[in-house]
């Protein structure tokens, strides 16, 4: 079954982890640096112009924003990780809360990591990429901005992560991305649809 993207519409913000809405349903979550383009790869998927705010100031999106597609399934904008202004010590409290949020919230189907394709694998990124392995979650990596480079060194950074990222083991599939040049859209579409697809692991029931 193929979802349309299109309607994707705000359903509410959370200021942490901790008050999301209930666990069911599947979700797909957006993370990444800030100012990797995740919220302008929500806009281009959903083809709309501002269901996500972007901004050219980093660490814009404070809260955890989650959308619905369709009824129980959700798209999830994290906010950015890794901006350099916030103090240490809330920088530590959200890395947490982002790890805690990875490996306990059953009704996440997949992640995608979103990196600048001239800036791929800092070390956050490569933390939640091995969060996502540990819990067997598949990941997708959109390296974005590629309307930035050439399409040769366009072509080289995508191998040179690719094959980097065969150390992490798991299921990870990496693709170049533009919101501006809509590049890499139907790749996202095609993983979502899969992801979406998939029905989340029912807890077994240990009391009968
Ligand atoms: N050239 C180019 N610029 C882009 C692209 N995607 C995003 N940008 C720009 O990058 C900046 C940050 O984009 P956002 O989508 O707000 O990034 P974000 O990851 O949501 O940032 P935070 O919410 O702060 O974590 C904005 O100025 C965007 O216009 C792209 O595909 N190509
Ligand atoms: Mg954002």
């Amino acid at each position: 079954m193929t979802h349309n993207y299109n309607v994707t519409h705000f359903v509410t913000s959370a200021p942490d982890i901790r008050h999301l809405p209930a666990d069911s349903g599947i979700e797909v979550a957006f993370a990444g640096r800030s100012n990797a383009g995740k919220s302008s790869a929500l806009n281009t998927l959903t083809n709309q112009k501002s269901l996500a705010r972007t901004s050219k100031t980093p660490g814009r999106t404070q809260l955890i924003n989650l959308f619905e597609v369709t009824d129980g399934v959700r798209l999830v904008d994290l906010p950015g990780y890794g901006y350099a202004e916030v103090p240490e010590e809330m920088k530590r409290k959200w890395q947490k809360a982002l790890g805690e949020y990875l490996q306990k919230r059953a009704c996440l189907q997949g992640l995608v990591v979103l990196m600048d394709i001239r800036h791929p694998l800092k070390d956050l990124d490569q933390q939640m990429i091995e969060w996502a392995v540990d819990v067997d979650l598949p990941v997708l990596i959109l390296l974005t901005k590629s309307d930035k480079l050439a399409s040769g060194a366009r072509k080289a950074q995508l191998n040179a992560v690719r094959e980097a990222v065969l150390a992490f083991g798991g299921d990870i599939q990496v693709e170049a991305f533009s919101s501006l040049k809509k590049e890499g859209v139907d790749k996202v579409r095609q993983k979502l649809d899969l992801w979406f697809n998939t029905r989340p692991s029912v807890q077994e029931d240990v009391d009968n």
